[in-house]
């Protein structure tokens, strides 16, 4: 079965101006589209069966075993699918206080003014192609860091392990467009369209399930 470019949850401009439709549309038509045929292409090409039929996370968490091709485009099709699931129209800014995800924030960074700081930085700071995430630990504990090109928290090549709840995509084709080379301007207003709702199922869905990464 061969892996399916997931619909977008809303429509190419419901994230103006933040993220304006013609990037939102090349982004999911182009590049997402691209990553999930290059990956079905990857597997189809190697000679082991042992990738057909497996989870996509499970394919990253042992990616180190596979073909260079399975890993930048497996991890671009996951990378993707989580970044359009993290974003929304209804963005407030910060999660509501009653939320689970609110708390462990509060909990591992302080205040959702530091974390928001941490993250813009270390968004700010990959050098090149990469992403920034919010991840959650063995010990459920919450954690920031950056990856280079397409790989993420999930893959075993990184020197550590996380789930990753929340992704921002800081690779130019997210952004330049509209912003040009302001990349700091793209990391704040991706602040006005994060899916809270969303983080918080998948940080809760992650705290169940800790003890399986
Ligand atoms: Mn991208």
């Amino acid at each position: 079965m061969a892996f399916q470019l997931p619909d977008l949850p809303y429509a190419y401009d419901a994230l103006e101006p933040y993220i304006d439709a013609r990037t939102m549309e090349i982004h999911y038509t182009k590049h997402h589209a691209g990553y999930t045929n290059k990956l079905n292409a990857a597997i189809a090409n190697t000679d082991s069966t042992e990738l057909e039929g497996m989870k996509i996370e499970d394919i990253l968490k042992n990616v180190s075993k596979f073909p260079k091709a399975v890993r930048n485009n497996g991890g671009g099709y996951y990378n993707h699918s989580l970044f359009w699931s993290i974003m929304g129209p209804d963005g407030e800014g910060a999660p509501s206080k009653q939320m689970n995800i609110s708390k462990a924030i509060k909990r591992d960074f302080g205040s959702f003014e530091n974390f928001k700081d941490e993250f813009s930085k270390a968004a700010a700071t990959v050098f090149g192609s990469g992403w920034a995430w919010l991840c959650v630990d063995k010990n459920d504990k919450l954690f920031i860091c950056q990856t280079p090109n397409q790989d993420n928290p999930l893959m075993d090549i990184n020197g550590f392990e996380g789930q990753p709840i929340l992704g921002l995509d800081v690779w130019e084709h997210a952004y330049y467009l509209k912003y040009q080379n302001r990349r700091p301007e793209y990391i704040e207003n991706f602040f006005n369209v994060i899916n809270w709702h969303e983080v918080t199922k998948r940080y809760n869905d992650a705290n169940e399930g800790a003890s399986n990464f």
